[in-house]
């Protein structure tokens, strides 16, 4: 495939990008993290979306060194940042797999010097569903640096909750698909409540995805969600775009 041999050079031809979404605490609505999302211009295509190229690096490989160049990147990008604030990246399967990641993030956070409590790793429930036992070994490896590690997409996959047995996440991420319909599905809302409690028994925290509106931020704080994701709050932008307080709603 034509994106494929491209992707092999987007890192060499300086075409890859990070950009960066707040996460917001919900009490006090202040900023407390960022989400790392990777961003590719294709000199002809343009912006590529990850949705697109992100399974083309997995089938390839090309994920491990993307990878480790967003690790980087966003550990770089957040020692400049307020030293309460923190940086969540994305991690695939693949990565996982790879039985370099540890070595890795132990060398990223090394040499950038941003402390392993301010990184924060995303894992997808799919990650989990071999039941490998060197993903879960890493895992913990991971967990012993001191960084902390978040279930994304939650709720997604076809057993979520017995993966909260198998490994003591610090987060978990809400998938957007129950933001969504939130005010017009009483399930959904019902979900939420059940995946937030559920969460504080566990002592987790929990971060809503995809909150678009005020109606919906409401209603996840009532739920008890700790943390909001979302356009209501901000877009992805670019590292140079950030600020770390929000504008204050009159
Ligand atoms: O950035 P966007 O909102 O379009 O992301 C689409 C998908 O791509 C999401 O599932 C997101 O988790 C994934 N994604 C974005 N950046 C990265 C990355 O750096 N690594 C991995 N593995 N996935 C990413
Ligand atoms: O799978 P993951 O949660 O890592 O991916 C996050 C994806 O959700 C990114 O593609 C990001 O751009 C997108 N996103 C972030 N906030 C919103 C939102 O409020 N609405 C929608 N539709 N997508 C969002
Ligand atoms: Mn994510
Ligand atoms: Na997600």
């Amino acid at each position: 495939r034509a994106l494929e041999a491209d992707l092999r050079k987007a890192l060499a031809n300086d075409e890859m990008d990070v950009f960066y979404q707040p996460l917001v605490n919900a009490e006090h609505c202040r900023i407390v993290g960022f989400e790392a999302l990777m961003r590719w211009r294709h000199p002809e295509c343009g912006m590529v979306s990850p949705a697109e190229f992100i399974p083309i690096a997995e089938d390839t490989g090309l994920i491990v060194p993307l990878g480790e160049w967003v690790l980087r990147r966003a550990c770089t990008q957040a020692t400049i940042w307020p030293s309460n604030i923190l940086v969540a990246v994305n991690l695939s399967a693949v990565q996982l797999r790879s039985g370099t990641l540890v070595q890795t993030v132990t060398e990223v956070l090394e040499s950038t010097g941003l402390p392993a409590v301010r990184l924060e790793l995303e894992i997808t429930e799919s990650v989990l569903m071999e039941d490998d036992e060197g993903t879960l070994a890493a895992l913990h490896e991971l967990r012993a640096l001191g960084v902390r590690i978040a279930m994304d997409d939650f709720g997604t996959g076809y057993s979520s909750l017995s993966y909260l047995r198998n490994f003591p996440f610090d987060r978990i991420k809400i998938d957007q698909s129950f933001v969504r319909d939130l005010a017009t599905r009483f399930d959904s809302l019902a979900i939420i409540q059940l995946i937030t409690g559920l969460a504080t028994s566990l002592s987790m925290s929990t971060t809503a995805e995809g909150v678009e509106t005020e109606e919906q931020f409401l209603h996840l704080r009532a739920a008890g969600c700790t943390e909001v994701q979302g356009y209501y709050f901000a877009r992805p932008l670019p590292a140079a775009d950030l600020v770390f307080e929000l504008p204050r709603p009159d």
